[in-house]
């Protein structure tokens, strides 16, 4: 394969090449109106959580008021987010989705 970065050091390549890509924390917040079935759906649907993980996630929003439902770099997380958004407006729920980075 050809490298066109003639001026980086082999040590300095290398690391570049095995860097992780940043990510981001998918998070649910809790609402008054959202059905705890919707949410177990979307959590299990989008997130890919077995329904006992998927029921947890939801009471634990639930009690809080917020809680993680998964970490993805950072294109993955905007369209898990979007999905969740466009169920949640599907069915008229006022379910909020929100991407942080992961520090
Ligand atoms: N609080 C909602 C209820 O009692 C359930 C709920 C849980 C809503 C998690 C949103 O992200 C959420 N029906």
């Amino acid at each position: 394969m050809s490298d066109f970065r003639f001026g980086t050091k082999l040590e300095d390549r290398s690391q570049e090449q095995y860097r992780e890509p940043p990510m981001y924390r998918v998070i649910l917040l809790n609402d008054d109106y959202t059905t705890m079935d919707f949410v177990v759906k979307v959590i299990r649907q989008v997130f890919h959580h077995s329904s006992e993980e998927a029921v947890k996630i939801m009471f634990d929003v639930h009690k809080k008021g917020k809680g993680l439902v998964g970490c993805y770099s950072q294109d993955i997380a905007v369209t898990k987010q979007r999905q969740v958004l466009v169920m949640a407006k599907s069915e008229e729920f006022p379910l909020r989705c929100e991407i942080e980075p992961d520090l």
